[in-house]
């Protein structure tokens, strides 16, 4: 599962509303809730435990004055992770000072309206309740049981996402980007495979493919729309179109062929991390009169999350999800050694804090002005 719940909210309120969402969904939909998981970070000494009976409650007209339509969907330990397992020592320290994001919890499948409101409410204590990212599936009719898992992929990565789909005869291939977490999309490498154990690149110009798009940013040498099928990865080879968070670019195959793969990233060398299209969708035409068919998009993705500031001293930035999915190999070894890296600095950490003895300090200076020593009740 990637990591989403960076950052989370929280609040000290008992038996009271703090917090809703309004999905603005009808129909029945699976609920997954998550929360910032454990304590809830170190006050000096103490440490704020978080509730176990933070209540969940969906307001089906979402008029919280009224309460008959009003249900509870789940009550859930927000000291635990989502499967119900308690958060592992090595990834809390062993102060339990670190705060996770606890996973994704299976609250059931309800029938919303539009106007419907999710509500988090506080426990039976004062004991914090946190909220982080909600997810909504629409649950097919068929679904009657609940799922093991939300049927989601990971989140669109910088460096290399792949799509995988049912075979399809295709000549022409079609990525349009329709959102970026900043400014104009960027593609370095657009890739495209066929099906069976001699899958190949197809999309690459040396095999005869040819490139359009809605428009290429002009200026940059470096930014053509040949390379987009040159074979060649990084920033310095990759196109970008000329429409703030959106474009798209059109691969035509020499010939038909079928097809069940993509690769593309935004930089696979990692050295760039604006410019990614987070909302896309891939269509494929198997005829010139461009009959489209969707195959693959971002709608089944996770949401995109930007990348983690660097201020490593900001509060709650313990969560220690990290997906290796779309990673290259080198970049999986980099992110061990820092994870190992970011370990033992906590565990130094949770030690200085543990062993720092209780001192009172002060400085002798000779007072400037002249002292009076007060008995109680004394006249001046
Ligand atoms: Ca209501
Ligand atoms: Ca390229």
């Amino acid at each position: 599962m990637p990591h989403i719940g960076k950052k989370y909210t929280w609040w000290k309120a008992a038996q009271t509303d703090v917090f809703t969402w309004n999905p603005g969904l009808s129909g029945r939909h699976q609920i997954w809730l998550s929360w910032g998981c454990g304590l809830s970070g170190r006050s000096n000494t103490t440490k704020a435990v978080h509730a176990t009976d933070a209540e969940y409650h969906l307001d089906l007209d979402g008029d919280l004055e009224t309460q008959d339509d009003r249900r509870l969907i789940a009550i859930v330990n927000q000291q635990k992770l989502a499967d119900g397992s308690d958060t592992p020592t090595e990834l809390v320290g062993s102060s339990g000072s670190k705060n996770l994001w606890s996973g994704l919890y299976a609250a059931g499948i309800h029938e919303l309206k539009r106007t419907s409101l999710i509500v988090l409410r506080g426990g039976s204590s004062e004991a914090p309740v946190t909220a982080d990212i909600m997810v909504l599936q629409q649950a097919a009719d068929s679904l009657n049981s609940q799922e093991p898992n939300p049927q989601l992929r990971p989140t669109v990565q910088t460096r290399q996402n792949s799509e995988r789909f049912k075979p399809v005869e295709s000549k022409f291939v079609r990525f349009t980007i329709l959102g970026t977490n900043s400014g104009q999309p960027c593609i370095d490498e657009l890739e495209i495979y066929t099906e069976g154990s001699d899958s190949r690149n197809v999309a690459l110009a040396s095999a005869g493919a040819n490139a359009t798009a809605s428009s290429t940013l002009p200026g940059y040498d470096i930014h053509k729309l040949r390379h987009i099928n040159d074979g060649l990865s990084g920033n310095s080879h990759s196109w970008i179109s000329n429409e703030t968070g959106r474009g798209w670019v059109e691969i035509e195959l020499a010939r038909k062929s079928t097809v069940s793969r993509i690769i593309w990233g935004r930089d696979q060398k990692g050295n760039f991390s604006d410019r990614i299209p987070t909302q896309y969708k891939i269509e494929v035409a198997a005829d010139a009169m461009r009959h489209w068919n969707l195959i693959s998009s971002a709608e089944d993705r996770l949401p995109f999350v930007s990348a983690t500031k660097t201020n490593s001293s900001s509060e709650n930035n313990g969560g220690l999800f990290y997906s290796l999915i779309d990673l290259p190999e080198d970049a999986i070894i980099v992110l061990k050694e820092l994870i190992d890296q970011a370990k033992a600095l906590d565990e130094k950490l949770d030690k200085l804090a543990r062993d720092v003895p209780m001192i009172y300090a002060g400085q002798f200076d000779q007072p400037k002005e002249l002292t009076h020593w007060l008995y109680r009740g004394d006249p001046f």
